[in-house]
């Protein structure tokens, strides 16, 4: 991909670029490592819904092959809402917003390449200059997101306020990203991995808006659809997702919101067990000195309650991103339908 359609690409961007209608990737200088797809910039020049996907879940969240699998299925369940999917990753040193299926596989294909980075939003500069590939994970996912002027984001989960996080301060660099990017973000919750109670009041400090996508402000806990946290609010259908995210940039408002999408019921019982592997991965990432081992902790922490259900949590995982994906799609065409 790196040489077959690098040059070509970035040159019809550029022109692309001039045309287009105001994001902030105009205000940048010509020459920044930034790679829009075609596809993704004649959509957001044409006003229509756009929905950013995040990358970390395949290089650092999900075995081989389901990784690949689950990229691919996301993107079409984003399409089949008529909206058009942006993964964004890094490849060689550049910004990708929007993949090639050949860039998909390559950043998927993790035992090819061990080397791939997890990019949040300090490691992006040295990465790029570093010709580093990289998933993005929410943090940086945002960023670009935000850059091209996507509006909406789905993935699964959102990183947060990790277990034990008031005395390590091993705070995922997700939560302040938010108050920078102005995107709505649709995850199935924080993981239980997290303090979900520190993360919501942290939220809150930060003025992030706090929504569960269901009947009541249940907030969601990942595997399970209920975390016996509430949100601050709740919204039930694509259209009353877009008003709000309409309204608060409407007003001025410069950052960002999360949507709380529950895993379907179907998955609730199974999401208990779960949560014994997770309480058992906890213990020994605890005995063993993983969790202080900054960026690596969340993705030994998904791989070892992998290992300990025999893969039931990659099943979860997938139908909650899946679901995301869907609603993500969903909230974009009513956002698009707004501004029209
Ligand atoms: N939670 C998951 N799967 C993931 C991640 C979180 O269930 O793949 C990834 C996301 O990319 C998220 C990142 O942004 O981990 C957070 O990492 P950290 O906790 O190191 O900030
Ligand atoms: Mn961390």
């Amino acid at each position: 991909w790196r040489s077959s359609h690098g040059t070509l690409r970035s040159l019809s961007f550029s022109a692309r670029r001039r045309q287009s209608s105001s994001n902030l990737l105009d205000s940048l200088r010509k020459d920044a490592p930034i790679d829009v797809h075609p596809e993704i910039q004649d959509s957001l020049a044409a006003g229509q819904a756009v929905v950013a996907l995040e990358s970390t879940i395949i290089t650092h969240g999900m075995p081989q092959p389901i990784n690949l699998e689950t990229a691919r299925s996301i993107e079409r369940i984003v399409r089949s809402t008529g909206a058009i999917p942006a993964t964004i990753a890094l490849l060689g040193g550049r910004i990708k917003i929007g993949l090639e299926p050949s860039e998909l596989e390559y950043l998927a294909d993790t035992k090819s390449h061990p080397s791939v980075e997890k990019l949040s939003r300090r490691d992006i500069a040295p990465a790029v200059v570093q010709k580093k590939d990289g998933g993005t994970t929410c943090s940086a996912t945002l960023i670009f997101s935000a850059l091209a002027g996507i509006k909406v984001f789905a993935t699964g989960g959102l990183g947060g306020v990790h277990r034990g996080g008031e005395k390590s301060m091993d705070v995922s660099a997700d939560l302040n990203e938010l108050t920078r990017c102005p995107v709505g973000l649709v995850s199935a919750g924080v993981k239980s991995i997290l303090d979900i109670g520190r993360t919501l009041e942290y939220l809150e400090t930060l003025g992030v808006p706090v929504l569960s996508y269901a009947k009541t402000n249940d907030f969601p806990a990942f595997y399970t659809p209920r975390s016996g946290f509430k949100a601050p609010w709740h919204v039930n259908d694509p259209e009353a997702a877009a008003k709000i995210l309409f309204t608060h940039w409407q007003i001025g408002m410069k950052n960002g919101a999360l949507f709380g999408v529950p895993i379907p019921e179907r998955y609730e019982a199974v999401g208990e067990t779960l949560q014994q592997a997770v309480e058992a991965a906890l213990a020994e990432a605890d005995q063993n000195g993983m969790n202080q081992r900054g960026k690596e902790v969340t993705p030994w922490l998904l791989k070892r309650i992998g290992e300990l259900t025999n893969g039931a949590s990659l099943a979860s995982n997938i139908a909650l991103v899946e679901n995301t994906a869907l609603v993500g799609g969903q909230i974009a065409v009513e956002y698009a339908k707004l501004l029209a």
